[in-house]
């Protein structure tokens, strides 16, 4: 009897999360000696939610694995590559193409989107996160938000979209990272007092653990920060989770704050900020001064980037359906202006049209025949890949 509602490794891999109807075109295609037809299929996105002017393409891993030992070949753009809906003359970019026969892979076309267009959606809004926060530290606190089975795969796409740290243990376990976080309000809650409870974390917990007390519980943030960074000399951060109903000027109260600590000599006092966030919100407070941000629901929560998988070539007939561009297509990107052409897979390597340097070829082999040719960098490398990306890029 299965505790959660989730499907197990084995059962994806046996297409058993497809919709019924690529069960039944398997049938067909088998009883009418069809299931061999070689296909050319592309994964495109029609846009970007909210109007992004790119995203980040994130689950090719996962992806991959679910296609071993299948009889296709994939070239697909590496994980964490910027992606963008349309090149720079409005044709449809695709992320990734599957070359094999159609009746072999069919039933995994649902599972294949659900493992990039969720994935890419956390890490695309992760992205967008970090150009807004500039060097403030990020932490990623949404897998509460969740389903617990997604934890990992929702904490690693936050972190490859360039969040610095992850809250949960499978989460830093798929990153290889440490696990981060600061205290709840139930410890203040249980010890009654703020500075029992910042004293005895203090006194219990490992020595490399941040020293960060969470100063809202009963009274004034302000009066909390001075009174913990009195009671706590290695008192790394204050964390501010004010309760919407007391938030009011949030950005004025992080300056006061700030303000009220260096008064005082606590100068090396960061201020944590967590509850609520959005872009707008870690915007606003950056510039109030806050040093840090815990970001759940906004990023763990984020809207997919809806990819769909299309057939362009069959049996070598140009084939595709009304609203897709038919023909096997290559992707070139300049990687300096970050301009992507899309052309025919037989026309010639072109020069980028604002720089007229060589463009290279996006879609790179991941399965050939079944078999996984790619390097599957580690999350810190491919993190690193976006942020190189990212320093080229404008949020809007
Ligand atoms: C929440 C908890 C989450 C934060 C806020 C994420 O605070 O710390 O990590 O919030 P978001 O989803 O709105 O971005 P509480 O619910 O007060 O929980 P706790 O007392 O455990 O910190």
């Amino acid at each position: 009897m299965r505790s959660f509602h989730t499907a197990s490794d084995r059962e994806v891999k046996l297409g058993e999360t497809t919709d019924i109807y690529f069960v039944r075109t398997r049938q067909v295609l088998n009883s009418k000696g069809l299931e061999n037809t070689p296909v050319v299929a592309e994964v495109t996105a029609n846009h970007l939610p909210e109007n992004w002017p790119w995203g980040i393409l994130c689950g090719v891993h996962e992806l991959a694995h679910l296609f071993e030992d299948t009889p296709v070949n994939i070239f697909s753009m590496p994980e964490g590559s910027v992606l963008h809906a349309v090149d720079s003359r409005g044709l449809r970019v695709p992320i990734m193409r599957i070359e094999g026969p159609y009746g072999k892979f069919c039933v995994y076309e649902t599972a294949l989107l659900g493992l990039i267009c969720q994935a890419s959606g956390i890490a695309s809004r992760a992205a967008r996160m970090r150009k807004v926060a500039g060097d403030k530290q990020l932490v990623s606190f949404g897998i509460r938000r969740m389903h617990p089975c997604l934890s990992p795969m929702i904490d690693r796409a936050a972190f490859i979209g360039g969040f610095d740290a992850v809250s949960s243990l499978k989460g830093a376990e798929a990153t290889e990272t440490d696990p981060v976080g600061t205290m709840p309000h139930a410890l203040i809650i249980i010890f009654g007092d703020q500075v029992a409870a910042w004293t005895a974390f203090d006194e219990v917990v490992e020595d490399d653990v941040p020293r960060v007390a969470l100063v809202d519980t009963y009274s004034d943030e302000k009066m909390e920060a001075i009174l913990a960074s009195k009671a706590l000399r290695k008192l790394r951060a204050v964390r501010l989770d004010t309760p919407s109903s007391r938030r009011g000027d949030f950005a004025e109260i992080v300056r006061e704050v700030r303000w009220e600590l260096d008064l005082r000599g606590f100068k090396s006092v960061e201020i944590f900020i967590s509850g609520g966030l959005d872009e707008d919100a870690v915007k606003r407070l950056r510039d109030a001064g806050a040093d840090a941000f815990g970001v759940g629901t906004y990023v763990s929560n984020s809207p997919t980037i809806n990819f769909a998988m299309d057939i362009v070539e069959a049996d070598g007939r140009l084939c595709a359906k009304r609203g897709k561009f038919g023909g096997r297509k290559e992707v070139w990107r300049c990687s300096d202006c970050m301009v992507d052409i899309v052309q025919l897979y037989s026309e010639p390597q072109p020069k980028c049209p604002r720089c007229s340097r060589k463009m290279a070829s996006m879609l790179q082999p991941l399965i050939r025949n079944g078999k996984l040719v790619a390097e599957f960098p580690k999350p810190k490398e491919i993190r690193r890949y976006v942020l190189e990306q990212l320093r080229k890029l404008a949020l809007e």
